[in-house]
């Protein structure tokens, strides 16, 4: 497949003021007229050329004449004589065969578009790329029973009957929008209505629509949805600017949600929540994600991007400000740290393996493999760095600056980077390198205290990575700050350090007792920090640090030691572990979700990360042991902070949240002390429950046990959700991910359950995206993990490439392990990249993984 570079970029030939789109829609056989105002864009004479993918034109009209056509692959080339032409296209597709998901697809009766990257091109032929915006006007006409909803960008602007059982309606979006953009539905939908007024009071109506029996799951997300139009006229000063706000769940979508404008269309995992089917980990996810999309209106929609290699332009910055967005609504220092393990769990291993790219990459085969940890997360990082560097307010200025310099415009990350400068007064010269270079930068930071002077001494370096293997130093803030071992104190304010060398040194003076390291507080750099402080350090830190994303990092790092002399030693000390988590437990100043984070063990994955080769067995050992050391240590405490949350109601506030979370955290370590009650306990939440979190913690910990009561749970679980899709997927996961010697083979007889299915992607990602991150099960000795996960992607790229190459990844990380494994993933890789008829999403992953 072709290498697209981003140094090739050039601006289009010709531009597209004015489009007209007019689908006469049927789920087999959907026409499409376009009628396209086109204006040559500078002195050239070369031919329109229209993007399009598996299309043929029925019909070809330029200026109102018939005409010939001629594709040059996949493309339309339009020769045309003047500086301005119309010019009229029309096709036939067919939605309900569309199993890519991408265009206009059929998804549980109703019909649906996902543009983003490059879908518009299989709806009809047109420049798609999102440098060319258009003004956007759509008729759709479609059988009026089967689809008696229909929607567009914009704003409604005509409707009627057609006759013959059929209906039309007209919408039109004045604001000029690249093709990704664009988005229709038709179906059978009902809408929660609400309304939202603005700053300067417009009036703008809002509706969610959904299939008539997910109505009541919808208040969750019109709450969040009316909160973050609100906080981004509060925080960003930015104001919705269309009469309408829709939003569709689907059943069937390649990823969580698409901004489209005035139209997001949303996996409806991200949209439906009640406390019967969602966890509070589902409700925090649908108010972030509504939350995102809605913050595209900005930045993505009104300032876009250049070309798909400016991608975190709109989603680093997007996933930034709806992060602040969570934080605001409840548990700051509990929200950074589940950022930050997201960082840690998905980002760091992309950094560090073959498929290693800077957020902003230099080419690409495929645009769909770009969407990734490191674009949105390791993006919102950078962008945090720069709200760090600047300030708060001067961040303001600079995005105001920003929005103001580049709105309706197609915009680079430079730009950004450059209303950085200019709105916030920063020099940002060396801080451009986040952007051109990959990989995790590595601080070796080293204490010396003489008299009543302390010098910090910082080393950095940023590993090579495909492509880059010599790196300039980056500009790391760190948050640091000295505390007093013996009386618990600070014994300086926080400084925010800039390490811009490749070493250098910072002097803290009147520092008169022995100081303790606490840096990179809140995780105000992305990168690894080693500080080579001990355990007695550690747990003082856990124990006593201000900041509690340092408290959270600091008992973090005391357990990976730990886990990771244990593997090394095959046996563990864990006392300093149990005293400090038992101090974390009784400190009566803490909230519950923050300690329900704090004592939760580092993931299996996560200690691999920490060791040259992983040894997935070792390290299951040692996890589980400290897991049951700490169960049998503090089993009094355990059951206590369990018991402490039983007679909790539902509530959906930070507290109630809260408390639900040490329960579950509570229980597993019951469960992990061998206590003899630990499965009736299990079976007592689970039976009792009266939300989702706790119903599902209590299988968790009853499926990853041996006890009598796991099969009737499941087989409860089952009877009681098996129509609801969703909460079945919670069901595929829980097994995927079971701590039990048996996890492999129950994923095995999964994948032949009635209930699974490649032709839905949540299912997909429910049972092989998950059991991916069972570490152990996964990379079984024998293979047949990664057997079971070709076998899916070879199928699975048949129907839908895109989401079959995000199965990928995990393979590529078999330099990490033993001869034999990293032998079995590489024949594993090989299968992959062998079979005929691959897509270029596939192989661009599978053959990049190899390295
Ligand atoms: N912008 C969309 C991404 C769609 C990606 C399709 N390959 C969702 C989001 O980031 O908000
Ligand atoms: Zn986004």
């Amino acid at each position: 497949p072709a290498v697209i570079r981003r140094e090739d970029y050039r601006p289009p030939d010709w531009l597209v003021p004015d489009i007209a789109l007019d689908f006469r829609l049927d789920s087999m056989r959907t026409r499409v007229a376009s009628r396209l105002q086109v204006v040559r864009n500078g002195d050239h004479d070369r031919p329109l050329v229209l993007d399009g993918d598996g299309l043929t034109p029925v019909a070809l009209r330029i200026d109102g004449v018939a005409t010939d056509w001629r594709l040059d692959g996949d493309a339309l080339v339009v020769p045309l004589p003047g500086g301005a032409h119309v010019v009229e296209v029309e096709v036939d597709i067919a939605p309900e065969l569309n199993t890519q998901l991408m265009g206009l697809y059929a998804s549980g009766g109703l019909l649906c578009t996902q543009c983003e990257a490059e879908g518009f091109r299989r709806i009809t032929f047109f420049p798609d790329r999102p440098d060319v915006l258009s003004r956007y006007s759509v008729r759709m006409e479609a059988d009026k029973a089967r689809y008696p909803v229909l929607l567009a960008n914009g704003d409604p602007v005509a409707a009627g009957d057609a006759g013959d059982g059929r209906h039309w309606a007209e919408w039109r979006d004045p604001f000029p929008k690249p093709c990704y953009l664009f988005a229709l539905v038709a179906g059978d939908l009902v809408a929660n209505r609400d309304s939202f007024t603005t700053l300067s009071g417009r009036k703008v109506d809002l509706g969610i629509w959904v299939r008539a029996a997910d109505l009541s799951k919808t208040d969750h997300a019109m709450t969040a949805l009316k909160l973050s139009m609100a906080w981004d006229e509060a925080v960003y000063g930015r104001e919705y600017d269309l009469d309408v706000f829709n939003i569709v769940a689907v059943a069937d979508f390649n990823f969580g949600a698409m901004e489209n404008k005035g139209l997001n269309i949303f996996n409806s995992r991200y949209i439906l929540a009640d406390p019967d089917t969602a966890t509070d980990a589902d409700y925090d996810a649908v108010a972030g994600v509504v939350a995102h999309e809605y913050f595209h209106n900005w930045s993505g929609n009104r300032v876009t991007c250049r070309d798909w290699f400016q991608l975190s332009l709109k989603e680093g910055f997007t996933v930034f400000r709806d992060q602040q967005f969570s934080a605001d609504q409840g548990s700051a220092a509990v929200k950074r740290i589940e950022d930050v393990r997201t960082l840690r769990a998905a980002q760091f291993p992309e950094d560090s393996g073959p498929l290693a790219h800077p957020i902003r990459p230099e080419s690409y085969m495929e645009i769909s493999n770009f969407y990734t940890a490191t674009i949105y997360n390791k993006g919102a990082e950078v962008i945090r760095m720069m709200h760090a560097i600047l300030g708060p307010e001067r961040f303001r200025a600079a995005t105001d600056l920003y929005f103001a310099r580049h709105d309706g415009e197609a915009a680079t990350c430079e730009d950004f980077v450059v209303a950085m400068e200019d709105g916030g007064g920063a020099d940002l010269t060396q801080f451009r390198r986040w952007y051109s270079q990959a990989g995790t930068p590595r601080v070796v930071a080293t204490l010396d205290h003489e008299g009543t002077t302390a010098r910090l001494t910082l080393e950095q370096a940023v590993p090579a990575t495909p492509g880059q293997p010599d790196k300039q130093p980056m500009v790391l803030p760190l948050r640091t700050r000295l505390f007093c071992g013996e009386t618990s104190g600070p014994l300086c304010d926080e400084r925010l350090i800039l390490l811009t060398e490749p070493r250098q040194t910072f002097v803290f003076d009147d520092i008169a007792t022995r100081p303790v390291l606490s840096i990179n507080r809140g995780f105000s750099a992305p990168v690894t920090v080693e500080t080579g402080r001990d355990a007695a350090d550690l747990a003082f830190l856990s124990a006593h640090d201000d900041d509690p994303f340092a408290r959270y990092e600091a008992m973090q790092q005391l357990m990976l030691d730990t886990l990771v002399a244990a593997v090394a030693e095959g046996r563990g000390d864990h006392g300093a572990v149990i005293e400090a988590v038992r101090n974390t437990l009784s400190d009566p100043a803490l909230d519950k979700a923050f300690v329900g984070e704090a004592v939760l063990l580092p993931s299996e994955a996560f200690v691999g990360e920490q060791m040259l080769v992983v040894d997935p067995d070792a390290i299951h050992r040692a996890r589980e042991a400290l897991r049951t050391d700490l169960g049998k240590a503090l089993e009094g405490e355990w059951r206590a902070a369990h018991a402490g949350a039983q007679a909790n109601r539902f509530e959906y506030s930070p507290a109630a949240k809260g408390a639900r979370r040490l329960k579950t955290v509570a229980l597993g370590y019951i469960a992990a002390a061998g206590a003899a009650d630990a499965a009736e306990l299990a079976h007592a939440q689970f039976t009792g429950a009266d939300n989702m979190t706790d119903r599902q913690g209590a299988l968790t910990t009853l499926v990853n046990g041996d006890s009598a009561l796991r099969e009737a749970a499941l087989e409860a679980f089952y009877r009681r959700y098996r129509d609801n899709a969703l909460v079945l997927d919670k069901w595929f996961t829980t097994q995927a991910l079971s701590t039990r010697d048996d996890a492999l083979d129950a994923v095995l007889a999964l994948e032949k359950h009635p209930d699974f299915t490649l032709a839905n992607p949540n299912r997909v990602r429910a049972l092989a995206g998950a059991f991916t991150a069972n570490q152990r099960g996964f990379h079984a000795a024998d293979g047949r993990g990664y057997g079971f996960l070709v076998d899916i992607i070879v199928a699975l790229d048949r129907i839908n490439p895109q989401t079959a190459a995000k199965l990928v990844p995990p393979l590529g990380r078999w330099r990490r392990f033993d001869e034999a494994r990293a032998t079995l993933m590489r024949a594993a890789l090989g299968r992959i990249v062998e079979t005929p008829g691959l897509s270029k999403d596939v192989f661009e992953q599978a053959s990049k993984s190899l390295g």
